[in-house]
């Protein structure tokens, strides 16, 4: 990251742009979660800024997840993001295991019937009935994912009944059902929030959300379809990276002659 400690007027980056590295600097130098960081006053006198250019910089780190606003107090470095857990686990072990409380609120329950990308997701036939569920999940209280879920009737019969309001599906289909899930796969993409989510999650209408869609399997047979999404601005993915593996028989180098490497 650049460093800079005052607003360079040549700079084809823009002065807000030039504010958010510092202010980034400034939070990962000093600054621990939580902590006030200077008024809109106080950067305008010390960097030079108009106050619009300030709030701009401001608003760019709030809607990012860096920072968080409270009126009349101030502004505030927001917590790290949480890392999204690339692993079949559930909501509820991913918060206990981070030492935060879980908690899930039923904001829909119903049996319908599957459409053609449920059907699909599930292996079944378009109009075969599905438990579909929206929920509203939770860490320490704080909102933080909204999550769509489908589950073939045939495969939990009965689970309409079963309230999900702080308790873990997964437990559930384990304990009620027998299932254990053994598998699954997961598509994650870019979003803007729906607006009836944002209310729910308390987000500005079109921040950023990470689009999550979850097929899980219990022996070979698709159990649940859940559409979720995540607040972009509390978690983040973070992927170890292996180096490109040549076929083992072939011995990488410069002494190798033909050949291109690659199988
Ligand atoms: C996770 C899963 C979701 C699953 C839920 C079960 C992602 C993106 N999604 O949130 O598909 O339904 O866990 O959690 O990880 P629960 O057992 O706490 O209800």
């Amino acid at each position: 990251r650049m460093k800079s400690v005052s607003i360079d007027p040549q700079s084809s980056v823009p002065k807000y742009s030039q504010l958010r590295e510092i202010l980034l600097d400034l939070i990962d130098a000093e600054l621990a979660y939580d902590a006030l960081i200077p008024s809109e006053r106080e950067l305008v006198d010390r960097y030079g800024l108009s106050r619009m250019t300030v709030r701009q910089a401001i608003n760019h780190l709030v809607a990012e997840g860096r920072l968080y606003r409270i009126a009349g107090k101030g502004t505030f470095v927001a917590r790290p993001k949480v890392e999204m857990p690339l692993r079949l686990t559930s909501f509820t072990e991913d918060m206990l295991a981070r030492g935060q409380r879980p908690g899930s609120r039923d904001l829909e329950r119903r049996v319908g019937a599957a459409g053609g990308q449920v059907a699909k997701g599930l292996g079944l036939s378009p109009g075969d009935p599905v438990h579909m569920m929206v929920r509203l999940r939770t860490a320490d209280e704080v909102p933080m994912a909204v999550e769509r879920s489908y589950i073939p009737v045939l495969v939990a019969p009965g689970l309409d009944d079963v309230t999900l309001t702080d308790r873990s599906l997964y437990a559930i289909l384990e304990e009620r059902f027998g299932i254990e899930l053994d598998h699954g796969e997961q598509t994650i993409e870019a979003g803007i929030v729906d607006p009836d989510d944002a209310v729910l999650l308390e987000l500005r209408p079109g921040s950023a959300v990470l689009l999550v869609e979850r097929r899980a399997f219990a022996e070979g047979r698709p159990v649940e379809l859940t559409v979720s999404a995540y607040r972009g601005d509390r978690y983040q993915l973070h992927v170890g990276l292996d180096a490109p593996r040549l076929p083992a028989t072939q011995s990488p180098g410069p002494t190798r002659s033909g050949g291109d490497g690659h199988g």
